[in-house]
């Protein structure tokens, strides 16, 4: 194995800007196979898309026989939010990865710029893809084998130094580069990132049931949030970052503040909720909350008003309630409920008005006459 080869890789990426990498073989990385046990249990929720290659996901070979090497890069993002937040800004109640511009895009030409090289450095015949996120790959299970960290109880990729508020991204390559040394696990008998979930979504230590996390629920689920789970997703707009707060390991990292764009600064509940879904749609480009949508987002705005029983937001509740996303004006019915109050059950009365869908109507109706007397 080619030495040399490696350093020239390590060069190549490092003068790039990504400063932590390292080399995982194009093997089935440890623990690979609870993949299986894991979709067996649904635990992936609807994300249908985790389910469709497993084969490839667990060992790349299977699709590409000339994987030979992974070069696994860890990316550092801000843990902090800035002093000057515009008062209201959903900010605090937005995952850390997601209060700046998209990480995909911020990374895409340097990732692709990082593949062309390592061809020309290869040279003829040399093959390399590089994939963030969302390519068929256990990027966590890898990056651990490459040594960039140890996977947690909680199942985030730790550095001893650099914690687990870190992104991933890799380049498969044909060249045979030699790989680094896995570390050791720091969990030790720890388990505060279990009791801290909100939806207790960890089954047992490594084992999460996605179809509970807040982060699942409130970025990848379509439709409504099952109710059971609506408390335990608190304050929280996109994302969770919980089981990483509580994480002894990050306690220690000093990163400076994020720099979040004005159109994410400035968001309020209020403001989603008022929004035309045009309007929001466009004010969501570029940032990681598209993914969820503009419907998404304010079915999840309507379930904070709710859990924190918001009566100021009825104004703006209400402008959701015609909304054409069943999901949406389900959600606000129920943020109706959870606030309570006269003028709740009087948005509820006029909601009924409305309202074509057959279920949701009989569900007001039920609300309606069980409405607690004040
Ligand atoms: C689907 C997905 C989700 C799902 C499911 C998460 C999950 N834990 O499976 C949801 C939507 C819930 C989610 C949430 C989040 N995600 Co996500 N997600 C992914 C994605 C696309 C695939 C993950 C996957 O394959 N899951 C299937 C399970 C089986 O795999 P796994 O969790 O990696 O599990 C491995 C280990 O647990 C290990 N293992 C199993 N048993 C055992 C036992 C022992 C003893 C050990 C040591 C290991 C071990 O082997 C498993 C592989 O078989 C990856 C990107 C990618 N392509 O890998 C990003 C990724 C994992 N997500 C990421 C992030 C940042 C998050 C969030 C923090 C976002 C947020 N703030 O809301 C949360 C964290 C929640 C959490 N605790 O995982 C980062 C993680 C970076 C890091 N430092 O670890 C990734 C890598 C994206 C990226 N490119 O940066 N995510
Ligand atoms: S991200 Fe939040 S909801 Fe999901 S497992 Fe971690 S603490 Fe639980
Ligand atoms: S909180 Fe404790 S158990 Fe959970 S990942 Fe961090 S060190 Fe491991």
């Amino acid at each position: 194995m080619a030495t040399n080869l490696k350093a020239d890789v390590l060069r190549l990426a490092r003068a790039l800007g990504f400063a932590h990498c390292a080399v995982a073989p194009a093997e089935k990385p440890p623990h690979a196979d609870f993949l299986d046990q894991w979709l067996a249990s649904g635990w992936h929720g609807g994300m249908d898309w985790l389910a469709r290659t497993p084969q490839w996901r667990k060992d790349i070979r299977t699709r590409y026989a000339w994987a030979r090497s992974f070069l696994c890069i860890s990316l550092e993002y801000p843990d902090r939010l800035p002093p000057d937040l515009p008062p209201g800004s959903v900010l605090p109640r937005v995952a850390r990865y997601a209060r700046m511009a998209d990480y995909h895009e911020q990374w895409r030409p340097a990732l692709a710029r990082l593949e062309e090289q390592i061809i020309e450095l290869g040279g003829p015949g040399t093959r390399a893809l590089w994939y963030q996120d969302t390519g068929p790959f256990l990027e966590r299970a890898l990056a651990a084998r490459a040594g960039l960290g140890w996977v947690g109880k909680n199942t985030m990729l730790i550095h001893p130094a650099r914690g687990s508020f870190t992104l991933l991204a890799l380049v498969l390559t044909s060249l045979e580069l030699e790989p680094d040394a896995p570390l050791t696990d720091h969990c030790g008998t720890c388990t505060r990132c279990l009791e801290a979930c909100p939806t207790g979504a960890f089954v047992e230590p490594w084992r999460l049931d996605a179809s509970r996390c807040v982060s699942y629920l409130t970025i990848e689920h379509r439709g409504p949030v099952p109710h059971e789970l609506r408390p335990g997703i608190g304050g929280l707009l996109f994302g969770c970052d919980i089981c990483n707060e509580v994480c002894p390991w990050n306690a220690k990292t000093a990163r400076p503040p994020v720099q979040p764009p004005p159109q994410l600064a400035d968001l309020t509940l209020a403001a989603i909720l008022n929004a035309r879904p045009a309007h929001l749609s466009k004010r969501l480009q570029g940032t990681a909350l598209e993914r969820t949508g503009e419907a998404g987002l304010k079915r999840n705005a309507a379930i904070v008003a709710g859990n924190e029983r918001l009566a100021e937001a009825l104004g703006a509740l209400e402008q959701s309630s015609r909304h054409d996303d069943p999901a949406v004006r389900e959600a606000v019915y129920w943020a109706y409920a959870r606030i309570g109050g006269p003028a709740a059950k009087a948005a509820l009365a006029r909601a009924q008005r409305h309202e074509t869908d057959e279920t949701l109507r009989d569900w007001i109706i039920e609300t309606l006459r069980d409405w607690p007397a004040a």
